[in-house]
C-alpha cells in the first residue's frame, strides 16, 4: 500500500514490532494493554531481555532507522541517546513512579542492624544513573557500586548512621536484572557487606522476587516500582511484606523512540 498520507509510518517500516524486555516486567505488560487501548492492531510487543533490548537500541540508533522500546528511567540510554518518551494521553503507564524498599516479616527483629540500613535507603535518580552508566560501558556492577560508594561516603554515612557492626550474618537479598536493580542491589549489598553482613544477591523474575520475599525465602528487595508498574503484584503480596517506602522518586516507564523519529504520540502509531 502507498503511504500518501504524508505521516511516517513506522509500523510497516519495523514491521509492527515493540521490542520489548523480560515479559514479568510491568512495562512489558502495560505495553500490551497500550496496544489494546489505542487499537494497535497488528502490533506485537516482542518478549526479549533488558540487554537484548539495549543492544538493539544501539544498534538502530547507530544507523538512525526506525525502532520502540519498552522504556524507564532512570536509565543510562537517555545519557547515551537522545532519546524521547512517546506521549501517552489515555495513560495507560501512568504518572511517576516511586521506587520501594520491601522486606519480610519478622527482618526487623531477626536483623535490626540490616532492618534499619534498608529502611534508610533512599537516593537520587543521578546517583543511580552514575552507577548505571558506569556497568553500561563495561564495569563490574559489584566494582560500580564499589566506585559509588567511595564517591559518595556522606550518603553512605546517612544510611548507616548509628547501625551496629555484624559478624558475618547471613542476608539474602533478591532482584531481577534490569539495568536499574543491578545498581540499586549492587550498591546496597555492599553497604551490608561493609557492615559485616554476608550478603547474597539472586536474579530472579520479576513475580518469582516479589513472591521469595512475601513468603520469607529471601530477606528483602530495592526493586518494587509503585504504584503502576508493580501494582499488580503488590495487591497480590501486600499482607506478606512490610513495605519500607520509597528510596528513589521520580521513576517513570513508556515506550521510547530515538528523538529523530517524526512521532510523538502513540496515537499517531500507524495499524
Ligand atoms: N523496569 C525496570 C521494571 C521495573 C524496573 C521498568 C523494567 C518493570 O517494568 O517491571
Amino acid at each position: 500500500e502507498e503511504n500518501t498520507s504524508g505521516d511516517p509510518q513506522y509500523g510497516k517500516e519495523i514491521n509492527y514490532t515493540i521490542t520489548g524486555i523480560e515479559p514479568g516486567a510491568g512495562v512489558f505488560k502495560a505495553s500490551e494493554a497500550a496496544v489494546e487501548e489505542y487499537g494497535l492492531e497488528g502490533w506485537e510487543v516482542q518478549a526479549s531481555s533488558s540487554g537484548a533490548m539495549a543492544t538493539a537500541l544501539g544498534e538502530a540508533y547507530d544507523k538512525e532507522e526506525p525502532i520502540i522500546v519498552t522504556g524507564w528511567s532512570p536509565h543510562w540510554k537517555f545519557a547515551k541517546y537522545d532519546l524521547k518518551y512517546l506521549d501517552d494521553p489515555k495513560g495507560v503507564f501512568g504518572e511517576e513512579e516511586t521506587i520501594h524498599t520491601m522486606v519480610r516479616k519478622g527482618l526487623e527483629d531477626d536483623m535490626p542492624e540490616a532492618y534499619q540500613v534498608l529502611d534508610n535507603f533512599s537516593w537520587e535518580a543521578e546517583d543511580l544513573e552514575a552507577v548505571m552508566l558506569e556497568v553500561s560501558s563495561g564495569t563490574d556492577p559489584k566494582e560500580a557500586a564499589e566506585n559509588w560508594i567511595k564517591e559518595n561516603e556522606d550518603k553512605v554515612a546517612e544510611w548507616v548512621d548509628g547501625v551496629d557492626e555484624v559478624d558475618g550474618d547471613q542476608i539474602k537479598l533478591v532482584y531481577v536484572e534490569w539495568d536499574t536493580e543491578i545498581g540499586s542491589t549492587n550498591v546496597v549489598a555492599t553497604v551490608l557487606e561493609d557492615l559485616g553482613y554476608d550478603v547474597t544477591i539472586t536474579p530472579l523474575d520479576n513475580a518469582v522476587m516479589w513472591q521469595a520475599v512475601a513468603t520469607g525465602e529471601a530477606d528483602g528487595m530495592v526493586a518494587a516500582w509503585l504504584p503502576g508498574t508493580h501494582g499488580d503484584l503488590y495487591e497480590q503480596y501486600k499482607d506478606d511484606l512490610v513495605d519500607l517506602g520509597g528510596n528513589l522518586v521520580g521513576a517513570k516507564i513508556g515506550l521510547v523512540v530515538p528523538a529523530y523519529m517524526d512521532i510523538d504520540s502513540i496515537e499517531d502509531l500507524d495499524t
